[in-house]
């Protein structure tokens, strides 16, 4: 039998959920909220919520691992999947993309190469454990990532890669950092790697 890894080095697990973010947390208005996908893609997108609400959905149990060293193993997400997105062929990103920014509200950035931005542990969530997001944790969207337990040819990045209040996706040929990525952090954020500054 073998035993599955699911603690990254220099991590702890914790039971509750903490929230952490810079800044306040911003309101949310369906009416005049939209989601805009642009930059290097074939078609950009512009999302009211209800279409967001009509988009396919996917449930996927995360165990989350946050730079500041606690983990929170089992955590389940509903939403939508970038990666069957594309594989639908509902989101079209152009043969330069490389790198996608996830713009959210007040500011808040963080970037990906597109082939993490990709993989089944990467989602753009609307439910955390069954249950709409809380305002603190990301209302009404959120990008979530961290490790599917036992799938390891996945790339493990830590929890500051999901933009919580998420409004937007720049698809780039280009790199660039994020907020935290600009501010120290590591670019690539490998949970395995230890990858935190
Ligand atoms: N918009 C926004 N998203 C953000 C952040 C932020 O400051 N603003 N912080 C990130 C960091 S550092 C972490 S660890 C996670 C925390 O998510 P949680 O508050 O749901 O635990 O959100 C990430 N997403
Ligand atoms: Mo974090």
């Amino acid at each position: 039998m073998t035993t599955i890894k699911r603690l990254p080095p220099g991590q702890h697990p914790t039971s509750g959920f903490p929230t952490l973010h810079y800044g306040p947390i911003p309101g949310f208005n369906p009416a005049t909220w939209d989601f805009r996908i642009w930059g290097a893609v074939e078609e950009p997108i512009v999302w009211t919520w209800d279409q967001i609400l009509d988009l396919p959905r996917v449930k996927v149990n995360l165990d989350l691992h946050c730079v500041t060293t606690w983990s929170k193993f089992g955590t389940e997400w509903e939403g939508i999947s970038p990666k069957m997105l594309v594989e639908q062929g509902v989101i079209k990103p152009s043969p330069e993309a490389r790198f996608v920014m996830q713009h959210a509200e007040h500011g808040y950035t963080t970037n990906l190469p597109l082939s993490v931005f990709l993989q089944e542990n990467f989602l753009i969530a609307t439910h955390y454990n069954g249950q709409p997001l809380t305002p603190e944790h990301g209302y009404p969207l959120r990008g979530v990532t961290g490790s599917i337990p036992g799938q390891t040819d996945l790339k493990d990045v830590y929890l500051w890669k999901g933009a919580k209040w998420l409004r937007g996706l720049e698809f780039m040929a280009r790199d660039q950092f994020g907020f935290w990525e600009a501010n120290g952090y590591h670019n690539e954020g490998d949970v395995w790697m230890e990858q935190r500054t």
